[in-house]
Protein backbone atom coordinates (compact mmCIF):
# COMPACT_ATOMS: atom_id res chain seq x y z
CA UNK A 1 0.00 0.00 0.00
CA UNK A 2 1.46 3.79 -1.01
CA UNK A 3 2.24 5.86 2.22
CA UNK A 4 2.87 9.35 2.64
CA UNK A 5 6.66 9.89 2.09
CA UNK A 6 7.54 13.69 1.41
CA UNK A 7 5.89 16.76 3.60
CA UNK A 8 6.81 20.42 2.38
CA UNK A 9 5.43 23.82 3.49
CA UNK A 10 6.00 26.95 1.60
CA UNK A 11 4.75 30.61 1.96
CA UNK A 12 4.00 32.77 -0.79
CA UNK A 13 3.73 36.91 -0.20
CA UNK A 14 0.85 38.07 -3.19
CA UNK A 15 0.30 41.55 -3.15
CA UNK A 16 -3.71 42.37 -3.02
CA UNK A 17 -5.20 44.08 -6.25
CA UNK A 18 -6.27 47.56 -4.17
CA UNK A 19 -5.79 47.90 0.28
CA UNK A 20 -8.79 46.02 1.46
CA UNK A 21 -10.25 47.84 4.79
CA UNK A 22 -11.38 45.25 7.78
CA UNK A 23 -12.42 46.64 11.32
CA UNK A 24 -9.43 45.13 12.61
CA UNK A 25 -6.58 45.16 10.26
CA UNK A 26 -6.15 46.94 6.46
CA UNK A 27 -4.72 43.93 4.02
CA UNK A 28 -2.00 45.12 1.53
CA UNK A 29 -1.17 41.40 0.77
CA UNK A 30 -2.39 38.13 1.58
CA UNK A 31 0.53 35.31 2.82
CA UNK A 32 -0.70 31.86 1.88
CA UNK A 33 0.97 28.67 3.00
CA UNK A 34 0.93 25.99 0.69
CA UNK A 35 1.17 22.38 2.18
CA UNK A 36 2.84 19.76 -0.67
CA UNK A 37 2.46 15.82 0.28
CA UNK A 38 4.03 13.24 -2.22
CA UNK A 39 3.33 9.20 -1.68
CA UNK A 40 5.75 6.25 -2.35
CA UNK A 41 4.14 6.18 -6.14
CA UNK A 42 5.17 9.83 -6.74
CA UNK A 43 1.46 11.05 -6.49
CA UNK A 44 1.46 14.24 -4.92
CA UNK A 45 -1.48 15.82 -2.85
CA UNK A 46 -1.82 19.86 -2.31
CA UNK A 47 -3.43 21.86 0.49
CA UNK A 48 -3.48 25.99 1.70
CA UNK A 49 -3.73 27.53 5.01
CA UNK A 50 -4.20 31.12 4.94
CA UNK A 51 -5.30 33.61 7.35
CA UNK A 52 -6.41 37.35 7.75
CA UNK A 53 -3.98 40.21 8.49
CA UNK A 54 -0.89 38.01 10.38
CA UNK A 55 -2.02 37.68 13.70
CA UNK A 56 -4.82 40.31 14.60
CA UNK A 57 -7.94 37.85 12.85
CA UNK A 58 -7.23 34.90 14.98
CA UNK A 59 -4.83 33.04 16.84
CA UNK A 60 -2.69 31.47 13.88
CA UNK A 61 -0.40 33.63 11.40
CA UNK A 62 1.14 32.30 8.16
CA UNK A 63 4.78 31.51 10.54
CA UNK A 64 2.74 29.40 12.59
CA UNK A 65 0.37 27.28 10.36
CA UNK A 66 3.90 26.63 8.77
CA UNK A 67 5.82 25.20 11.94
CA UNK A 68 2.73 23.60 13.40
CA UNK A 69 3.03 21.48 10.50
CA UNK A 70 5.97 21.12 10.01
CA UNK A 71 7.63 20.42 13.47
CA UNK A 72 4.48 18.87 14.92
CA UNK A 73 2.17 17.58 12.15
CA UNK A 74 4.11 16.42 9.52
CA UNK A 75 5.76 13.62 11.92
CA UNK A 76 2.31 12.36 12.55
CA UNK A 77 1.39 11.37 8.48
CA UNK A 78 4.59 10.13 7.22
CA UNK A 79 4.82 7.07 6.78
CA UNK A 80 0.79 6.66 7.33
CA UNK A 81 -1.44 5.12 4.58
CA UNK A 82 -3.06 7.21 1.78
CA UNK A 83 -6.80 6.37 2.29
CA UNK A 84 -8.37 6.74 5.69
CA UNK A 85 -8.00 10.57 5.81
CA UNK A 86 -10.57 11.55 8.25
CA UNK A 87 -9.00 8.42 11.07
CA UNK A 88 -5.71 10.00 9.85
CA UNK A 89 -6.81 13.26 10.80
CA UNK A 90 -8.16 11.70 14.26
CA UNK A 91 -5.19 11.08 15.08
CA UNK A 92 -3.41 14.19 14.12
CA UNK A 93 -6.19 15.86 16.09
CA UNK A 94 -5.70 13.80 20.23
CA UNK A 95 -2.06 15.27 19.24
CA UNK A 96 -2.19 18.53 17.82
CA UNK A 97 -4.83 20.70 19.84
CA UNK A 98 -6.35 23.82 18.07
CA UNK A 99 -4.15 25.21 15.04
CA UNK A 100 -7.05 24.65 12.39
CA UNK A 101 -5.77 26.59 9.86
CA UNK A 102 -2.79 24.43 9.51
CA UNK A 103 -4.99 20.99 9.85
CA UNK A 104 -6.90 22.18 7.23
CA UNK A 105 -4.13 22.85 4.57
CA UNK A 106 -2.83 19.43 5.58
CA UNK A 107 -6.22 17.67 5.25
CA UNK A 108 -6.94 18.92 1.91
CA UNK A 109 -3.97 17.71 1.03
CA UNK A 110 -4.53 14.00 2.01
CA UNK A 111 -8.32 14.43 0.37
CA UNK A 112 -6.18 15.70 -3.33
CA UNK A 113 -4.16 13.22 -2.79
CA UNK A 114 -6.62 10.37 -2.08
CA UNK A 115 -9.03 11.56 -5.05
CA UNK A 116 -6.08 11.75 -7.53
CA UNK A 117 -5.31 8.30 -6.47
CA UNK A 118 -9.23 7.31 -6.86
CA UNK A 119 -9.55 8.99 -9.97
CA UNK A 120 -12.58 10.62 -8.19
CA UNK A 121 -12.99 15.06 -7.17
CA UNK A 122 -12.79 15.21 -3.36
CA UNK A 123 -16.49 16.65 -3.40
CA UNK A 124 -17.15 12.39 -4.17
CA UNK A 125 -15.33 11.76 -0.66
CA UNK A 126 -16.89 13.60 1.48
CA UNK A 127 -20.87 13.95 2.80
CA UNK A 128 -23.14 12.97 0.54
CA UNK A 129 -20.97 13.67 -2.48
CA UNK A 130 -21.56 16.60 -4.99
CA UNK A 131 -24.74 18.32 -5.64
CA UNK A 132 -24.39 21.30 -7.42
CA UNK A 133 -21.53 22.07 -10.28
CA UNK A 134 -21.30 25.60 -10.09
CA UNK A 135 -21.58 28.48 -6.67
CA UNK A 136 -23.02 31.77 -6.19
CA UNK A 137 -20.28 34.23 -5.17
CA UNK A 138 -20.03 37.20 -2.99
CA UNK A 139 -17.95 40.59 -4.02
CA UNK A 140 -16.33 42.11 -0.97
CA UNK A 141 -16.98 46.15 -0.78
CA UNK A 142 -14.05 47.05 1.67
CA UNK A 143 -11.98 50.33 0.02
CA UNK A 144 -12.91 52.32 2.71
CA UNK A 145 -14.50 55.06 -0.12
CA UNK A 146 -18.44 55.14 -0.60
CA UNK A 147 -17.93 56.26 -3.88
CA UNK A 148 -15.24 53.84 -5.02
CA UNK A 149 -17.23 50.64 -3.65
CA UNK A 150 -20.42 52.04 -5.54
CA UNK A 151 -18.20 52.41 -8.94
CA UNK A 152 -16.60 48.91 -8.11
CA UNK A 153 -19.92 46.73 -7.30
CA UNK A 154 -21.12 48.51 -10.50
CA UNK A 155 -18.42 47.05 -12.51
CA UNK A 156 -18.99 43.45 -11.09
CA UNK A 157 -22.52 43.56 -12.06
CA UNK A 158 -21.70 44.86 -15.38
CA UNK A 159 -19.09 41.85 -15.77
CA UNK A 160 -21.99 39.43 -14.68
CA UNK A 161 -19.18 38.32 -11.31
CA UNK A 162 -21.35 39.79 -8.74
CA UNK A 163 -24.42 40.58 -7.19
CA UNK A 164 -24.05 39.64 -3.44
CA UNK A 165 -21.83 42.67 -1.97
CA UNK A 166 -20.79 42.57 1.37
CA UNK A 167 -19.27 45.71 3.03
CA UNK A 168 -16.85 45.56 5.98
CA UNK A 169 -18.14 47.63 8.70
CA UNK A 170 -17.27 48.35 12.39
CA UNK A 171 -14.30 50.65 12.48
CA UNK A 172 -16.22 54.08 12.06
CA UNK A 173 -18.79 54.97 14.28
CA UNK A 174 -22.01 52.94 13.96
CA UNK A 175 -23.87 56.13 12.13
CA UNK A 176 -21.15 56.59 9.64
CA UNK A 177 -20.89 53.25 8.69
CA UNK A 178 -24.50 53.20 8.24
CA UNK A 179 -25.13 56.01 6.39
CA UNK A 180 -22.19 54.17 4.12
CA UNK A 181 -23.98 51.37 3.80
CA UNK A 182 -27.29 53.03 3.30
CA UNK A 183 -26.17 55.25 0.00
CA UNK A 184 -24.43 51.36 -1.65
CA UNK A 185 -28.02 50.00 -0.92
CA UNK A 186 -29.86 52.74 -2.12
CA UNK A 187 -27.38 53.62 -5.73
CA UNK A 188 -28.06 49.13 -6.50
CA UNK A 189 -31.82 48.78 -5.00
CA UNK A 190 -33.18 45.58 -6.11
CA UNK A 191 -30.00 44.32 -8.42
CA UNK A 192 -27.99 43.31 -5.61
CA UNK A 193 -27.85 41.68 -2.32
CA UNK A 194 -25.64 43.89 0.57
CA UNK A 195 -24.52 42.54 3.65
CA UNK A 196 -22.18 43.82 6.40
CA UNK A 197 -19.24 41.65 7.95
CA UNK A 198 -18.59 44.08 11.68
CA UNK A 199 -15.41 41.40 12.65
CA UNK A 200 -16.65 41.21 16.17
CA UNK A 201 -15.93 45.26 16.57
CA UNK A 202 -19.35 46.25 18.45
CA UNK A 203 -20.24 45.77 21.89
CA UNK A 204 -24.05 44.67 22.28
CA UNK A 205 -25.42 48.39 22.64
CA UNK A 206 -23.71 49.27 18.95
CA UNK A 207 -24.80 46.47 17.79
CA UNK A 208 -28.68 46.94 18.66
CA UNK A 209 -28.41 50.17 17.30
CA UNK A 210 -26.52 49.06 14.21
CA UNK A 211 -28.85 46.27 13.27
CA UNK A 212 -32.21 47.98 13.29
CA UNK A 213 -30.63 50.84 11.07
CA UNK A 214 -29.04 48.78 9.31
CA UNK A 215 -32.61 46.49 8.59
CA UNK A 216 -34.37 49.54 7.86
CA UNK A 217 -31.58 50.80 5.01
CA UNK A 218 -32.00 47.37 3.16
CA UNK A 219 -29.25 45.12 4.66
CA UNK A 220 -29.73 41.06 4.27
CA UNK A 221 -27.70 40.07 6.95
CA UNK A 222 -25.47 41.24 9.59
CA UNK A 223 -22.11 38.76 9.86
CA UNK A 224 -20.44 38.64 13.31
CA UNK A 225 -21.46 41.87 15.19
CA UNK A 226 -19.74 41.64 18.31
CA UNK A 227 -17.05 39.14 20.09
CA UNK A 228 -16.66 35.85 19.31
CA UNK A 229 -17.18 34.36 22.29
CA UNK A 230 -20.63 36.26 23.52
CA UNK A 231 -22.76 34.10 22.96
CA UNK A 232 -25.60 35.03 25.24
CA UNK A 233 -25.56 38.58 23.62
CA UNK A 234 -25.87 36.97 20.15
CA UNK A 235 -28.46 35.28 21.13
CA UNK A 236 -29.99 38.33 22.43
CA UNK A 237 -29.37 40.10 19.79
CA UNK A 238 -30.96 37.17 17.21
CA UNK A 239 -33.90 37.20 19.29
CA UNK A 240 -34.61 40.92 19.28
CA UNK A 241 -33.77 41.78 15.31
CA UNK A 242 -35.80 40.60 12.16
CA UNK A 243 -32.67 41.03 10.60
CA UNK A 244 -30.80 37.75 10.94
CA UNK A 245 -27.23 37.74 12.50
CA UNK A 246 -24.23 35.36 10.91
CA UNK A 247 -22.11 33.55 13.09
CA UNK A 248 -18.23 33.79 11.88
CA UNK A 249 -15.81 33.83 14.24
CA UNK A 250 -17.62 32.49 16.85
CA UNK A 251 -17.62 29.34 14.63
CA UNK A 252 -14.33 27.12 15.32
CA UNK A 253 -15.48 23.42 14.56
CA UNK A 254 -18.58 21.54 15.24
CA UNK A 255 -18.81 22.17 19.09
CA UNK A 256 -19.60 25.64 18.49
CA UNK A 257 -21.70 25.11 16.15
CA UNK A 258 -23.82 23.27 18.59
CA UNK A 259 -23.36 25.70 20.88
CA UNK A 260 -24.55 28.22 19.02
CA UNK A 261 -27.78 26.34 17.82
CA UNK A 262 -28.45 25.24 21.08
CA UNK A 263 -28.36 28.83 22.04
CA UNK A 264 -30.71 30.42 19.15
CA UNK A 265 -27.37 32.87 18.70
CA UNK A 266 -27.60 32.93 14.98
CA UNK A 267 -29.61 31.96 11.97
CA UNK A 268 -27.26 31.88 9.16
CA UNK A 269 -23.55 30.39 9.77
CA UNK A 270 -20.80 30.79 7.52
CA UNK A 271 -19.42 27.61 7.36
CA UNK A 272 -15.07 28.44 6.77
CA UNK A 273 -12.97 24.66 5.79
CA UNK A 274 -9.91 26.79 7.82
CA UNK A 275 -11.84 27.96 10.77
CA UNK A 276 -13.28 24.42 11.54
CA UNK A 277 -10.34 22.72 11.08
CA UNK A 278 -11.00 20.81 7.49
CA UNK A 279 -13.44 20.04 5.44
CA UNK A 280 -14.59 16.87 7.44
CA UNK A 281 -15.27 19.49 10.52
CA UNK A 282 -16.33 22.18 8.00
CA UNK A 283 -19.50 19.33 6.64
CA UNK A 284 -19.99 18.93 10.46
CA UNK A 285 -20.96 22.66 10.85
CA UNK A 286 -23.29 21.98 8.18
CA UNK A 287 -25.06 19.42 9.62
CA UNK A 288 -25.53 20.90 12.86
CA UNK A 289 -26.70 23.87 10.89
CA UNK A 290 -29.27 22.02 8.97
CA UNK A 291 -30.57 20.29 11.62
CA UNK A 292 -30.72 23.38 13.31
CA UNK A 293 -32.84 25.00 10.61
CA UNK A 294 -29.66 27.55 10.00
CA UNK A 295 -28.83 29.28 6.91
CA UNK A 296 -25.73 28.29 5.28
CA UNK A 297 -23.05 30.03 3.76
CA UNK A 298 -19.81 29.28 2.25
CA UNK A 299 -17.49 31.52 4.26
CA UNK A 300 -13.49 32.15 3.13
CA UNK A 301 -10.35 33.50 4.60
CA UNK A 302 -9.30 34.96 1.68
CA UNK A 303 -7.69 31.99 0.06
CA UNK A 304 -6.00 31.67 -3.11
CA UNK A 305 -6.65 29.31 -5.87
CA UNK A 306 -5.91 26.06 -3.54
CA UNK A 307 -7.54 26.79 -0.60
CA UNK A 308 -11.03 28.29 -2.79
CA UNK A 309 -11.20 25.02 -4.60
CA UNK A 310 -10.85 23.18 -1.41
CA UNK A 311 -13.87 24.44 -0.43
CA UNK A 312 -15.88 24.53 -3.43
CA UNK A 313 -15.77 20.91 -2.96
CA UNK A 314 -16.69 20.95 0.15
CA UNK A 315 -19.70 23.24 -0.73
CA UNK A 316 -20.35 21.43 -3.62
CA UNK A 317 -22.13 18.91 -1.61
CA UNK A 318 -24.36 20.86 0.46
CA UNK A 319 -28.43 20.40 -0.40
CA UNK A 320 -29.16 23.91 0.30
CA UNK A 321 -26.72 26.67 0.49
CA UNK A 322 -29.41 29.72 0.92
CA UNK A 323 -26.91 32.47 1.39
CA UNK A 324 -24.41 31.58 -1.36
CA UNK A 325 -20.71 31.78 -0.88
CA UNK A 326 -17.89 34.39 -0.63
CA UNK A 327 -15.13 32.16 -2.12
CA UNK A 328 -13.72 34.76 -4.37
CA UNK A 329 -10.04 35.08 -2.87
CA UNK A 330 -8.38 34.48 -6.34
CA UNK A 331 -9.59 37.89 -7.82
CA UNK A 332 -8.64 40.06 -4.83
CA UNK A 333 -4.93 38.76 -5.58
CA UNK A 334 -2.71 40.24 -8.24
CA UNK A 335 -1.13 37.33 -8.97
CA UNK A 336 -2.28 33.44 -10.02
CA UNK A 337 -1.00 30.71 -8.79
CA UNK A 338 -2.63 28.40 -9.83
CA UNK A 339 -1.48 26.83 -13.52
CA UNK A 340 -5.22 27.02 -14.63
CA UNK A 341 -7.55 29.67 -12.95
CA UNK A 342 -10.58 28.81 -11.57
CA UNK A 343 -13.93 29.90 -13.78
CA UNK A 344 -16.11 32.43 -12.37
CA UNK A 345 -19.37 33.30 -14.76
CA UNK A 346 -23.02 34.62 -14.73
CA UNK A 347 -22.39 35.12 -10.93
CA UNK A 348 -20.96 31.64 -9.63
CA UNK A 349 -17.93 29.42 -9.40
CA UNK A 350 -17.60 26.56 -11.30
CA UNK A 351 -16.55 23.89 -9.21
CA UNK A 352 -13.13 22.07 -10.71
CA UNK A 353 -14.75 18.41 -12.34
CA UNK A 354 -11.02 16.79 -11.96
CA UNK A 355 -9.45 14.65 -9.49
CA UNK A 356 -8.52 15.75 -6.12
CA UNK A 357 -9.32 19.21 -5.65
CA UNK A 358 -8.91 19.56 -9.17
CA UNK A 359 -6.66 22.57 -9.69
CA UNK A 360 -2.63 21.84 -10.15
CA UNK A 361 0.03 25.10 -8.68
CA UNK A 362 1.80 27.20 -11.89
CA UNK A 363 5.02 26.22 -10.87
CA UNK A 364 7.21 28.83 -12.15
CA UNK A 365 5.06 31.11 -10.12
CA UNK A 366 5.61 29.67 -6.75
CA UNK A 367 9.40 29.24 -7.18
CA UNK A 368 9.30 33.11 -8.03
CA UNK A 369 7.08 34.18 -5.19
CA UNK A 370 8.10 32.21 -2.00
CA UNK A 371 8.97 33.79 0.79
CA UNK A 372 12.64 32.00 1.30
CA UNK A 373 13.64 32.01 -2.48
CA UNK A 374 17.25 32.70 -2.53
CA UNK A 375 18.49 33.22 -6.07
CA UNK A 376 16.40 36.12 -7.97
CA UNK A 377 14.64 34.55 -10.88
CA UNK A 378 16.10 35.36 -14.46
CA UNK A 379 13.86 36.56 -16.81
C1 LIG B 1 -14.37 37.49 7.12
O1 LIG B 1 -14.37 37.92 8.25
O2 LIG B 1 -15.42 37.01 6.72
C2 LIG B 1 -14.15 37.12 4.08
C3 LIG B 1 -14.39 37.96 3.05
C4 LIG B 1 -13.63 39.11 3.28
O3 LIG B 1 -13.57 40.13 2.60
O4 LIG B 1 -12.97 38.98 4.43
C5 LIG B 1 -13.14 37.67 4.90
C6 LIG B 1 -13.10 37.50 6.35
MG1 LIG C 1 -16.50 37.48 8.61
Amino acid sequence: MASICQVDTLIIDVPTIRPHILAMATMHQQSIVIVRLRDSDGIEGIGEGTTIGGLSYGEESPESIKLAIDTYIAPLILNAGTVGVSALMRRVGKMVRGNHIAKCAVETALLDLAGKRLGVPVSELIGGGRVRESLPVAWTLASGDTARDIAEAEAMLDQRRHRIFKLKIGKRAVADDVAHVGAICRALGDRASVRVDVNQNWDEAQADRGMGMLFDVGVDLVEQPIARDALPAMARLSARHTIPLMADEALHGPRDAFAIAATAGARIFAVKIAQSGGLHAANDVARIAEAAGIGLYGGTMLEAGVGTAASAQLFATFPSLAWGTELFGPLLLTEELLAEPLAYADFELAVPTGPGIGVSLDEDKVARLRRDRTAPILH
